[in-house]
C-alpha cells in the first residue's frame, strides 16, 4: 500500500517520502549513552551533551505514531558472556569502566540491564520494534535490514546518537543498500558540538552523498500541515 508522497525542506534539496514505506528510525537513545554512570561518560564524555535531543524527539515521535510510521529502536549492547564482542572493541577507549563491569546503572552496555535500555522520556510503544546490535551501524548482525524489507520500507527518517558515530554508521550501511535517508539535525545529538554540524555537513554534501538533513518542525509539519488559516498566521 502506498499513500501520496510528502516532501520536506532539506538540505541540499526537498526530501520527498511516502509515509507507507517510510521508517522513523531511533538510534540508542539508551541510559548508557544519556546518563551519568553509564558507557558515554566510562569513556570521558559530557552526557548533557545529548539532552538537547530529547524534547524535539517526543514531538517526532508523537507526528510519527499520528501518522501510522513503522517505528523501530534500536540499542547498543552485547550478551552477558561477552561472546558477541570483539576484543577490540572491549579494549578500545581507556574507559573508567569497560564493557560488562559493572556501574550504578547494572553492567555497562549489557543486554537486559537497567543501563542498556531506552530513556523513560522515549520509551517504544506496543507495536514499535527494538534491535539490539552489538555494532554501530543498526545492520550488522541483527534482524533491521529484515524488518524493513518485511514491512516495505525505502525511506528512513533518522535520529538517535551519537551523530558521527552510530547514526552515521547507520546512514552510510542503508545508503548503500539503497534506502533513502533523512536525518533530523535536532534529534541527533553528539557528544563533540563541532562533530555534529561537520557529520550533518557530510552527509548532505556532494549532492547527499549519504541523505538528507532537515529540522525536525520541517518533518512534523510535513507529515501534519498545518490548516490553511493556521499556517497563513
Ligand atoms: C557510541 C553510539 N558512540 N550509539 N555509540 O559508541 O553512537
Amino acid at each position: 500500500m502506498t499513500s501520496a508522497p510528502l516532501t520536506v525542506p532539506a538540505r541540499p534539496y526537498e526530501f520527498t517520502f511516502d509515509p507507507a514505506t517510510t521508517a522513523l528510525v531511533v538510534i540508542d537513545m539508551q541510559r548508557d549513552f544519556m546518563e551519568p554512570g553509564g558507557f558515554g561518560e566510562s569513556l570521558g564524555n559530557d552526557v548533557s551533551q545529548l539532552r538537547s535531543t530529547i524534547e524535539p524527539l517526543k514531538a517526532v515521535f508523537a507526528a510519527a505514531r499520528a501518522a501510522g510510521l513503522t517505528v523501530i529502536h534500536t540499542r547498543e549492547g552485547h550478551l552477558p558472556d561477552l561472546s558477541d564482542l570483539p576484543p577490540a572493541k572491549l579494549n578500545r577507549g581507556n574507559a573508567s569502566l569497560k564493557i560488562g563491569d559493572l556501574g550504578p546503572k547494572g553492567r555497562i552496555l549489557i543486554r537486559g540491564e537497567y543501563g542498556q535500555d531506552i530513556i523513560d522520556e522515549l520509551a517504544p510503544i506496543e507495536g514499535e520494534f527494538v534491535v539490539d546490535k552489538p555494532g554501530k551501524g543498526a545492520f550488522y548482525a541483527t534482524s533491521f535490514g529484515d524488518i524493513l524489507t518485511e514491512k516495505g520500507i525505502t525511506s528512513l527518517v533518522v535520529t538517535g546518537v551519537t551523530t558521527e558515530v552510530c547514526v552515521h554508521t547507520t546512514v552510510r550501511e542503508a545508503n548503500d543498500r539503497g534506502y533513502e535517508c533523512l536525518v533530523l539535525s535536532d534529534c541527533v545529538g553528539s557528544y563533540f558540538p563541532e562533530f555534529q554540524r561537520v557529520a550533518l555537513e557530510m552527509i548532505a554534501a556532494q549532492g547527499g552523498i549519504f541523505g538528507w538533513v532537515a529540522p525536525s518542525a520541517a518533518f512534523i509539519e510535513a507529515l501534519a500541515p498545518l490548516p490553511a488559516a493556521s499556517a497563513a498566521q
